[in-house]
């Protein structure tokens, strides 16, 4: 969206992220583990990401974890912020609802504009996918259509796309944006129907780049960086690094054992 573009000039990057509860092996979980969360390592890689990302924006902003909530580390689910303005959601699941209290004090201190979703709204942010300024949010679990219509009344300028989510958590468990028009893709058969449900609203906007491992579609571009994650899509470096000036493969195993990707561990947005 090129007003969205325009307004962000000469502004800065920031990441916002949320530490790893004493909680934390409590996270919710679609399928048990094949071996227990760590909660040591979680947070040793947890550290490792945030110091990754203070390479690339100029500020992060470090939110404590709270033990009520075991899922607290995965911040993207608790706010869209586009431009000046964040949506402060009403997460989908009912123990990760109280999440977003603390993200809406430091986002509002930030000085965004913030609107909240009301109930009997649900939305998550990672089924919220800004890609080449158009935005789609995923009807899944977590995402009802009043929550999607929370998005569409916070960003009126853009516009929501919705795609029905069938089988996976997230939209973006799914697909993740790696490059200007150019989409990661799992092979599989749910979010391949997404993705083409896509391009028949977008008139073929998109090109997609095909991942054959599940879960390793959840990139995070951050300026000409694509962070992968190591361990599920680590083989596809050589692939993935036709897409971005640099590919960093990132450890972020013991958070996919609670369904975590890549993007959901922060906020990242222009200040
Ligand atoms: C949950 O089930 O809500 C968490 N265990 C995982 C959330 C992952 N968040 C994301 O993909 N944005």
């Amino acid at each position: 969206n090129e007003s969205v573009a325009a307004a962000n000039k000469g502004k800065s990057k920031v990441a916002v992220v949320r530490g790893v509860p004493d909680s934390f092996a409590n996270a919710l979980a679609m399928e048990k583990p094949a071996s227990p969360v760590n909660l040591e390592r979680a947070r040793e890689q947890h550290a490792a990401y945030v110091q990754i990302l203070r390479g690339l924006v100029q500020e992060v902003i470090e939110i404590p974890a709270d033990n009520q909530y075991p899922d607290c580390p995965f911040i993207e689910d608790t706010a869209i912020v586009i431009g000046n303005q964040a949506l402060i959601t009403r997460p989908g699941a009912v123990s990760r609802q109280g999440e977003e209290v603390e993200v809406h004090h430091a986002l509002a201190k930030m000085g965004l504009k913030i609107c909240e979703v009301q109930p009997p709204g649900l939305i998550d942010g990672g089924d919220v996918l800004y890609a080449s300024g158009l935005l789609f949010a995923g009807k899944s679990r977590r995402t009802n259509d009043d929550g999607i219509l929370a998005l569409t009344n916070a960003f009126p300028e853009i516009g929501v796309h919705p795609i029905k989510v069938a089988k996976g958590l997230h939209l973006k468990s799914a697909l993740t944006c790696i490059a200007p028009r150019t989409l990661a893709v799992e092979d599989n058969e749910d979010p391949q129907a997404m993705f083409e449900e896509l391009q028949k609203m977008t008139a073929q906007h998109f090109k997609s780049f095909q991942v054959s491992v599940a879960g390793a579609a959840n990139t995070l571009w951050v300026g000409d960086t694509l962070l992968i994650s190591s361990t599920l899509a680590g083989d596809l470096e050589p692939h993935f690094k036709q897409f971005a000036g640099e590919v960093v493969p990132v450890d972020i195993s013991e958070f996919h054992k609670a369904d975590g990707g890549l993007t959901c561990l922060s906020l990242i947005f222009e200040l």
